[in-house]
């Protein structure tokens, strides 16, 4: 599974640089997803503020991702992160029907955020794997997808244990990036 990933990384990305934030509420599945790609080591640093950054940085693709939720405080904290974001991933427990609206009040703060207005978004259905889980299309409804403007967006539904349609998402999120900068679109979540 790794090589194969490792392929289709050189495939979609190239040799471009390109910063993609992944983020959700905590047992979203994240952490799995990253290990789940085998891109690289996953160094995961915890600042003093208690903030619990990973990263993983396969040749140009730095990818960070935490944990959202609770934190109203810890906020600006995330501009250092967001600052030059090429594309956001939100990974939501498709199975947690509880805390959808919890999911959908953190998405909606992070991509209005002024350093995220100009990123595409990849949502992770995650959790696919599970009997009772929300559909793709109701999570799409649950985080008010099909409300957004003038965003690119894509929802793909995943099983993170398993691997299924991370490479699917993964292909949306770097062909989309590809277009835009083809079409000299390079001001991709630069900041102002
Ligand atoms: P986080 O990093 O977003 O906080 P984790 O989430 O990656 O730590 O995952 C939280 C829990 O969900 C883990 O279980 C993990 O194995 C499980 N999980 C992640 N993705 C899937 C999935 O697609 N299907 C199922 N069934 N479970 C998943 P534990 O038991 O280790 O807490
Ligand atoms: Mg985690």
């Amino acid at each position: 599974m790794g090589q194969v990933f490792r392929k289709l990384f050189d495939t979609f990305f190239g040799n471009s640089e390109m910063r993609v934030v992944m983020l959700g509420l905590d047992a979203a599945g994240k952490t799995t997803i990253l290990y789940k790609l085998h891109i690289g080591e996953v160094l995961s640093t915890v600042p003093t503020i208690g903030f619990n950054v990973e990263k993983v940085q396969y040749k140009n693709v730095v990818f960070t991702v935490w944990d959202v939720g609770g934190q109203e405080k810890l906020r600006p904290l995330w501009r250092h992160y967001f600052n030059n974001t090429d594309g956001l991933i939100y990974v939501v427990d498709s199975l947690d029907r509880e805390r959808i609206g919890k999911a959908k009040a953190e998405f909606q703060a992070i991509i209005k955020d002024p350093f995220m207005l100009n990123s595409i978004i990849l949502v992770f259905a995650n959790k696919q794997d599970m009997k009772g889980a929300m559909s793709p299309m109701e999570v799409c409804e649950g985080l008010g997808l099909l409300d957004l403007k003038n965003r690119k967006w894509h929802i793909q539904g995943t099983c993170a244990l398993k691997g299924d349609g991370l490479y699917e998402g993964l292909d949306w999120l770097a062909s989309t990036l590809k277009e835009l900068k083809a079409a000299g679109y390079s001001s991709i979540g630069t900041s102002s």
